[in-house]
C-alpha cells in the first residue's frame, strides 16, 4: 500500500473522526493528532497524541517517518488575523516543513473559501483566480501557495482540497451546490494518497452535484469519482439566503461577513 503511514491532524473534528476511522479500517497506520481530546473510543489500532500545529518542534517530531501528512488541524471559520496566523499560517508551514524532511505528501484541507467571492452564476475550473473572502480564506490560499513552492523547489507533493460544505447531509441551497458528503471526502483522500503522481494540484472537493458550481480538471487525472449528489435532498433543504451579499457569492455568509462596502460591488469587478 503506498503511503501507508500517515499523520493526521485535526482528528478530534468531525472531518478528522470520518478520516481516522475510514483510514484505520482500510489498513492505514493512522497517527491521530489535535489540539484537543479525541472525542469517544478511538478506533482500534490508532494511536493518539497531543499536538498543536503552531509547536514546529512538536510538529516535527509527530511527523518523523510518515509518508504522508493528512492536515485537517487548523481554524475552520473567520477569526481575527492573529488566531488564524497561528494555526493556518504557522501550522501550514510546520505541516510542510515536516514532509519535506521526511519525504512525505500532504493532504491539505482547503476550502471553497480561497474563491469565495466568485459570482454563484459563475461555474468555474481549479485554475479560476483565487477569490478569498476573508483572512480564514486567505490561510488556504497561502497554504495552496506554499505547496506550490514546496513542490517547485523541493519536490513535496500536495493536493489541496477546496472542501465545500462536508456535513452530513445538505441544509441550504447553496449546499446543493458545495456539499461533500462523508463518503465522497474519504473517496477523495483515498485517490490523493493513493495516485502515483501526485504533484501539485489544488482540487475541488465536493460531490457529484447537480447544481455545482465547479467542474473539476482534476479528479479523473487522479482516479476520484464521486458517487453521491446533494439533488436527491432538495426537496428538504431550506431555499432561503440570508442576504444579498450572501445569496450572490459562491463563499455565502463568509463574504456577508464584515463587509463594509455600502452595497454589492459591481458584477464586472476583475
Ligand atoms: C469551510 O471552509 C469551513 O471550514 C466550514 O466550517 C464550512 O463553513 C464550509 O467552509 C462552508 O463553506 O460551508
Amino acid at each position: 500500500m503506498a503511503h501507508k503511514t500517515l499523520l493526521l491532524t485535526g482528528a478530534a473534528g468531525a472531518l478528522g473522526r470520518v478520516l481516522t476511522e475510514a483510514l484505520a479500517a482500510r489498513g492505514y497506520n493512522v497517527r491521530a493528532t489535535d489540539r484537543t481530546a479525541y472525542p469517544g473510543p478511538l478506533p482500534a489500532g490508532v494511536r493518539f497524541a497531543h499536538l498543536d500545529v503552531a509547536d514546529y518542534a512538536g510538529t516535527m517530531r509527530a511527523a518523523e517517518g510518515v509518508d504522508a501528512i493528512v492536515h485537517f488541524g487548523a481554524v475552520p471559520v473567520e477569526l481575527s488575523f492573529e488566531e488564524i496566523a497561528q494555526a493556518n499560517l504557522r501550522g501550514a508551514n510546520h505541516v510542510f516543513e515536516a514532509a519535506k524532511a521526511n519525504r512525505a505528501r500532504v493532504i491539505f484541507a482547503s476550502s471553497n473559501h480561497t474563491v469565495g467571492f466568485t459570482e454563484r452564476a459563475q461555474t468555474i475550473d481549479e485554475d479560476a483566480p483565487l477569490r478569498p473572502d476573508g483572512y480564514y480564506g486567505v490561510s488556504k490560499c497561502y497554504g495552496e501557495m506554499l505547496g506550490r513552492m514546496m513542490f517547485d523547489k523541493h519536490g513535496v507533493e500536495s493536493a489541496h482540497l477546496r472542501i465545500g460544505s462536508c456535513i452530513p447531509k445538505p441544509l441550504t441551497k447553496r449546499h446543493l451546490s458545495l456539499w461533500l458528503s462523508y463518503p465522497d471526502l474519504i473517496r477523495l483522500t483515498l485517490a490523493c494518497l493513493q495516485t502515483p503522481d501526485l504533484g501539485f494540484r489544488a482540487v475541488w472537493g465536493i460531490s457529484k452535484n447537480t447544481r455545482a458550481f465547479w467542474r473539476s480538471k482534476h479528479w479523473a487525472a487522479i482516479g476520484y469519482a464521486p458517487e453521491d449528489d446533494s439533488e436527491k435532498f432538495a426537496s428538504e433543504v431550506d431555499m432561503t439566503d440570508t442576504g444579498p451579499v450572501a445569496e450572490r457569492f459562491q463563499g455565502g455568509d463568509f463574504c456577508a461577513n464584515g463587509y463594509t462596502r455600502s452595497g454589492p460591488g459591481p458584477a464586472d469587478l476583475p
